[in-house]
């Protein structure tokens, strides 16, 4: 019988596992699929721990999301055209929830399809090599529970392990000698360690402007932010300002490439992560930075050098959940022999022109027309049920403007859903003063008691 290896249980891993089970679903003979996952739940990123550094195991913690988490945009360009918000929930809730809400969602759609089984949890994928005589992979796991190293062959292998774990943190002259707290955002897990605090956040993309917005709103003396290529530019708090790059530090004083200085109690590296995956030998390892078209990927997801391989949400990513839907149908129907691949120098060819076209980019608005353009052509491939991706790329756009309007504002703006037509409601309490992020709080009619009395 075929098999299948998922590497990972986060959102793609879940989504190659529903495509699969759909496809069984409609009657059609499936693969055997086995998903190994390296945490004892799943949802990836979105399954929240305490934890830093190294789990119970000693493996490197992968989480990066942080308490107090809201989704950093709208719900409704993320919704599964197949499993709609409407339907987990049973009514309609707020565009922006909080990471506990989206958990719940995505795990909803999964425990529909009874697809549980096939995880085997708490085991790393250790290796992953290639036999060129039999066409077949030998995957090496651990079995942390049992602290077993095993291996076994499967015909294909979907790399579903995610970008966002691996910090890049670079080091500035004085770190050394620092006095205060340097952390990765990957390390960041509660605002509140910073209230009263001078914080620096070094980095200008979505882990600056979040962590920073957090810091801001759990109370801390100041938000200072430093970019190396272009500030932000949104309309800050006063207690907030943009700096030019660090350029070195001296005990608590940082000096920022414009000459001027500030004092520092904590610095939180937000410089982005490094694709690693160091169970792949390197003819099978994607190398790339965070960007929207990585080479080597025919239509974003099949390894060209050997097709027998596959990616899952390795681009810098504006959609998201049904971007993932969108590959792992398209991946399934390349194994299922429904999808024919052209040869490696087409789909090389196919790659670099799309390169071409990434490169040209100029604003986020053609950068989410182009992703939206990559979605449509995936969906267009298969059965996943087709949705208004222009719609949903207007509704990045809308949210574009209403964070220029109002960075601490933004998430107080509710959008339509394209898939049920229906507007969301207002949330109860404006982002901003909303400071229990559990789903209970959440998905309540209106501001809980305790809330107002923890406040
Ligand atoms: P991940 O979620 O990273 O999941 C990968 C899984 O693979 C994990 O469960 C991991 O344990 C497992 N794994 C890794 N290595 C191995 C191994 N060797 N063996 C077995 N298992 C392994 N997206 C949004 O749409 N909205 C947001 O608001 C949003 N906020 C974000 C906030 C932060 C701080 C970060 C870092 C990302 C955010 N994202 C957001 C983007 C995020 O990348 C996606 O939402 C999504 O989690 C990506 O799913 P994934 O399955 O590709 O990767
Ligand atoms: P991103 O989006 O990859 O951004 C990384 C940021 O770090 C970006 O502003 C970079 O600046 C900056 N960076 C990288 N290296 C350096 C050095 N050496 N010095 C200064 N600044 C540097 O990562 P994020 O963590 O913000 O976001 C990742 C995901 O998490 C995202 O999908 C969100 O949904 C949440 P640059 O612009 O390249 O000059």
């Amino acid at each position: 019988m075929t098999r299948i290896a998922i590497i990972g249980a986060g959102p793609s891993g879940m989504a190659q596992m529903r495509a699969f089970q759909s496809e069984a679903s409609n009657g059609h003979a499936i693969p055997e699929i086995v998903c190994f996952e390296k945490c004892s739940d799943w949802g990836g990123l979105w399954n929240y721990t305490w934890r830093t550094g190294l789990d119970e195991h000693g493996e490197p913690v992968h989480c990066s999301m942080y308490r107090y988490l809201w989704t950093n945009g709208p719900k409704e360009g993320l919704e599964f055209a197949d499993y709609t918000f409407d339907e987990h929930f049973g009514k309609g809730i707020g565009s922006y929830p909080p990471r506990a809400v989206l958990w719940d969602y995505m795990k909803g759609r999964v425990e529909k399809a009874h697809v549980r089984p096939w995880v085997r949890f708490s085991t790393p994928v250790r290796q992953v090599v290639f036999d060129e005589p039999t066409g077949l992979f030998t995957v090496t796991a651990h079995d942390l529970e049992n602290d077993r190293i095993y291996t076994e062959t499967f015909d294909y292998v979907v790399v579903a392990s995610g970008h966002f774990s691996t910090p890049h943190s670079p080091n500035f002259e004085g770190m050394d000698g620092f006095n205060g707290r340097i952390l990765h955002a990957h390390d960041f897990r509660d605002a509140v360690e910073f209230q009263g605090k001078d914080v620096l956040l070094v980095g200008s993309s979505y882990s600056a402007e979040d962590i920073g917005s957090q810091c801001w709103k759990y109370g801390a003396k100041s938000v200072t932010t430093c970019y190396r290529s272009k500030p932000m530019g949104f309309k800050w708090p006063t207690n907030w300002e943009e700096k030019p790059l660090l350029t070195r530090l001296e005990n608590r004083t940082v000096h920022f490439a414009d000459g001027s200085s500030k004092e520092i109690d904590a610095i939180i590296l937000c410089t982005g992560y490094i694709h690693h995956l160091p169970f792949l030998p390197d003819d099978l390892r994607l190398k790339t930075r965070n960007r929207m078209w990585p080479l080597g990927l025919y239509k974003g997801v099949v390894w060209e050098h050997n097709p027998k391989l596959f990616y899952l949400g390795m681009q810098d990513q504006w959609f998201t959940f049904n971007m993932f839907d969108a590959q792992a149908w398209f991946v399934r129907d390349v194994i299922q022999g429904r999808i024919a691949l052209p040869s490696q120098a087409e789909m090389t060819a196919d790659s670099l022109h799309l390169r071409a076209l990434e490169e040209a980019i100029g604003d986020d608005a053609d950068s989410i027309r182009f992703q939206g353009e990559y979605v449509k052509d995936l969906i267009a491939r298969t059965d996943y049920p087709s949705f208004d991706i222009d719609g949903v790329v207007d509704i990045f756009l809308e949210w574009k403007k209403h964070k220029k309007e109002g960075i601490m504002t933004f998430r107080d703006h509710a959008y339509r859903s394209v898939m049920t037509g229906r507007m969301s409601p207002l949330h109860h309490t404006p982002w901003k003063d909303a400071l229990d992020d559990s789903l209970e709080a959440y998905m309540s009619d209106a501001p809980l008691e305790r809330v107002a009395n923890d406040s």
